[in-house]
């Protein structure tokens, strides 16, 4: 029998080194959470690497900060939802997003006093820390969010199979929401070199060959029950209507949550099979500190209850 596209990438691209460990922690998070019937969410954000080279040196990225999967994250731990967070290593996190760069060391203060050091947090930080940290507490001591991180598209791959393994046995309980930006071009296993390519040897010609869409084996084979939510990204406004069209027709999935990448923080078209609507943030909306992702959410959070009474009603 002659295997499919997204079988012969398994079959030639060995899993990411931590993989058994992966597995088992995705097992045991999806085992706990389906015994008590919670609702579960795959979320996954940031971009998938390719490597130009089995040593990696170069690499090809994919745009994305994880601005839309750390905020969502958030946001689905506050539905209720058991939160499955598969990121790119580096990328935004929930909870820690708050605080980039040096910001989270300007809220504390160091007090030393002869041998003995302590640290306290700046008084005029407090409000802004404490709700985001007692957040963070609830849910790593109710056990509420899972951490799984990816680099390249092949780990990213593996990752996604393994999840989606786990998350079958919810079924209409699963919710995919697909919002890490994904390779669609990478150089095989087979095709690449070993070592660092070598400017002596002249401008290197780079070949990449197409990602096979994994939409289609997860939609149709892996979680055929479960509500599944893709994101597409456009820079071309006329083609973010029509792409995100076809990617329902092509794996009838549920819902197709399109952006163009310089208006993603205040705008994205919800396209369904029978409809399209825009979500927006205002001006002043934004300004106030609203995020578009707690809309998103709760869109689809209305819209994945409505789907699980409607199987259990049948
Ligand atoms: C998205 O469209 C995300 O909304 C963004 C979020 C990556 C734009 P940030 O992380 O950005 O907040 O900075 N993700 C999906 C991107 C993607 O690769 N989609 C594929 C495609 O468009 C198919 S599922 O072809």
């Amino acid at each position: 029998m002659s295997q499919t596209h997204w079988e012969e990438f398994y079959a030639t691209h060995l899993p990411p080194t931590d993989f058994e460990d992966n597995r088992s922690l995705l097992k045991e998070f999806c085992d706990r959470h389906n015994k008590i019937k919670s609702n579960v969410v795959l979320v996954t954000s940031g971009g998938t690497t390719v490597p130009l080279e089995h040593n990696t040196v170069r690499f090809v990225d994919n745009f994305s900060a994880g601005t839309r999967g750390s905020a969502s994250a958030e946001y689905f731990l506050d539905h209720g939802y058991a939160v499955i967070f598969m990121h790119r290593l580096k990328s935004l996190e929930p909870f820690t997003r708050h605080f980039t760069g040096q910001q989270f060391l300007d809220m504390l203060e160091l007090h030393e006093s002869g041998p003995s050091t302590t640290i306290t947090v700046d008084p005029d930080s407090v409000d802004v820390l404490a709700p985001i940290l007692q957040k963070y507490k609830n849910a790593r001591e109710s056990q509420m969010i899972l951490y799984i991180s990816f680099t390249s598209v092949v780990d990213y791959m593996w990752l996604l199979r393994a999840a989606c393994e786990c998350l079958a046995t919810f079924e209409q309980r699963a919710l995919l929401y697909l919002a890490a930006a994904v390779s669609d071009f990478y150089i095989p296993s087979d095709k690449m070199p070993t070592h660092k390519m070598q400017s002596g040897q002249g401008a290197p010609v780079i070949s990449l060959q197409l990602v096979p869409k994994m939409l289609a084996p997860l939609a149709s084979l892996w979680v055929p029950h479960a509500f599944v939510v893709s994101f597409k990204l456009e820079t071309d406004e006329s083609l973010l209507i029509t792409k995100s069209r076809d990617s329902l027709n092509k794996y009838k999935h549920k819902l197709v949550i399109a952006n163009i990448l310089q208006t993603r923080k205040h705008r994205v078209v919800f396209v369904t099979p029978t409809t399209s609507y825009e979500l927006h943030l205002t001006r002043e909306q934004a300004l106030a500190g609203l995020e578009i992702e707690e809309p998103i959410v709760a869109d689809v959070v209305r819209k994945h209850e409505e789907f699980i009474n409607s199987a259990t009603r049948q």
